[in-house]
């Protein structure tokens, strides 16, 4: 069956029958459970050829159980068909289940002759571990066009990962419409031309690059996500990587020590020291930005970034000084913190909470702050013990736009290599955390930054087959890293790798690269 991520619990029916999808199969939805008999009549259609219409009894049944948690599901396969119940979204986790048990088939777009989608009589019972599962597409970097991120959303629920991370402004390219400041998409979106290679790699594509999203193509991006029980998180990053806003609106940089109207959208990686300035006018740019942005997502998390952040500038500027003596702060890591805090206070003031990098616990942690570990796991522990959320993402550990082996075949990325292995290996609640302070680890996210992925090739090759085993690590209850069987694991992977042939997946083989 070769289920990923693994289930809590799976037994075999008695009698070992199978259930198949045939041309007078019917499907009945409870109400709650619609979107997921849409979802299943769709790619199910689509693979068999067959309309799977609605029916009382069906022969796939789907309702809502109130006593179950809201991603928790039952499927039940036996002679009478099948039976998926649970809470609202573990209904959809359940279809996910069932597509699965029905074979690498069931993953295509159309028929194929003689495809037979069969499911084996068993009994799933599931939950997940976490409620944050998430994975980053840094579609700053790299502009990812809307199929891609769409397409990418198919992905993430193919593996029960329920958040979707778009880094959406950086450096490199503003990828946001916002209608107040029109300036942001029309220059900040594109870059003259991109440097390949490390930081200060000399090599350059010369080609313009860029491209952003419409509010209209995002919002349909929040619909489709939200059809498949995943919720879209919006990352504005400030006061750091803001090279390409300034770019557009030069008033927005520390204008007393850099001629920012000089200032382009930047071309080569690395970190900027072309950060925000701050004063009241820059406040109120970005809570226009965020009024617009809150209403494109409707999710309760905002990411407003707040990592690397060089505060040479800030060190430098007479304005920015001023500022500091102003407010009473000690010095600049006070003055990122009074950034982040106060767009604390208008994401709280409207219902939303504040993400950011583990950055933002230098200079004073806002309050009700949830800290996302990046550079370790010791800004997660200390955020957990100082009684604030955490998603650990720790670049030691699921950075996944890092390569998967060295070796000279493997293509070129930032950071070290990242071994399938490792990945599975990867337990999002270090031994220091127990008790109270363990509860406070909401879930993990696995990253995937685009600077050497210039498109979804590259980012299906970095992401799979990684991503699986992330998604179990974020999913399933597995035993603590030593006693993991990794093994196990493989040989599952093994079975579920046709299925992202099935989808064109251009995952890495489990035996070595690609020749690209
Ligand atoms: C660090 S993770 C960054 C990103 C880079 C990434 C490359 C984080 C908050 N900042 O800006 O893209 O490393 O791996």
């Amino acid at each position: 069956m070769d289920l990923v991520p693994a289930p809590s619990d799976t037994s075999a029916a008695p009698g070992t029958g199978a259930f198949t999808i045939g041309a007078t199969t019917t499907v009945e939805a409870a109400p709650g459970t619609e979107s997921t008999a849409r979802w299943l009549r769709t790619v199910l259609g689509a693979a068999t050829g067959f309309a799977l219409p609605p029916a009382t009894p069906g022969d796939i049944r789907l309702a809502l159980d109130p006593a179950a948690a809201p991603e928790a599901y039952r499927l039940d396969a036996d002679a009478t068909g099948i039976r998926i119940t649970g809470g609202p979204a573990g209904v959809f986790w359940g279809a996910q289940t069932l597509r699965q048990l029905l074979g690498p088939e069931a993953y295509r777009r159309a028929p194929l002759a003689g495809t037979k989608l069969r499911a084996p009589h068993l009994t799933v019972t599931d939950a997940p571990r976490f409620g944050w599962r998430g994975v980053l597409l840094d579609v700053a970097r790299h502009f990812l066009p809307k199929d891609g991120v769409l397409r990418y959303v198919d992905l993430l629920a193919a593996h029960k990962l329920n958040v979707l991370h778009l880094h959406l402004t950086d450096d490199q390219g503003w990828r946001v419409e916002i209608k107040s400041h029109p300036r942001l998409t029309e220059d900040g979106a594109w870059r003259a031309r991109t440097q390949f290679g490390p930081h200060d790699s000399p090599y350059f594509d010369e080609r313009r690059h860029g491209g952003y999203y419409t509010q209209d193509d995002l919002r349909e991006i929040v619909a489709y996500a939200a059809e498949r029980h995943i919720t879209v998180v919006p990352e504005i990053d400030l006061p750091g990587h803001n090279e390409a806003a300034i770019a557009a609106y030069p008033e927005l940089g520390n204008t007393d020590v850099v001629d920012t109207s000089a200032i382009g959208v930047r071309t080569t990686w690395g970190v900027s020291e072309n950060v925000l300035a701050p004063t009241d006018e820059v406040l109120r740019f970005y809570e226009d930005v965020f009024d617009e942005v809150l209403e494109l997502f409707p999710g309760p998390y905002i990411h407003i970034g707040g990592d690397e952040c060089p505060k040479t500038q800030w060190r430098r500027s007479p304005a920015a000084q001023a500022r500091i003596a102003e407010l009473g702060l000690a010095d600049e890591d006070e003055l990122q913190s009074w950034f982040i805090r106060h767009f604390d206070r208008y994401l709280t003031e409207r219902g939303r909470k504040l993400v950011g990098w583990d950055e933002i616990l230098e200079g004073g942690l806002a309050e009700g702050a949830t800290v996302a570990s990046w550079r370790g796991y010791e800004g997660g522990i200390a955020a957990a013990t100082a009684g604030n959320d955490v998603v650990m993402c720790p670049k030691q550990h699921v950075y996944l736009d890092y390569r998967q082996a060295e070796g000279e075949d493997e293509p070129w990325t930032l950071g070290h290599a990242q071994t399938l292995e490792a990945v599975y290996g990867f337990e999002p609640v270090p031994p220091e955390l127990t008790g109270e302070a363990a509860g406070r680890v909401i879930g993990t996210q696995a990253n995937l930054w685009a600077e050497t992925m210039e498109d979804i090739r590259k980012i299906d090759f970095q992401a799979f087959p990684r991503l699986v085993a992330f998604a179990e690590t974020a999913w399933s209850a597995l035993p603590p890293p030593a006693e993991r069987d990794f093994a196990e694991f493989r040989a599952r992977l093994a079975g579920h790798l046709p299925r992202l042939d099935a989808l064109g997946v251009e995952y890495r083989p489990l035996d070595g690269p690609r020749p690209w």
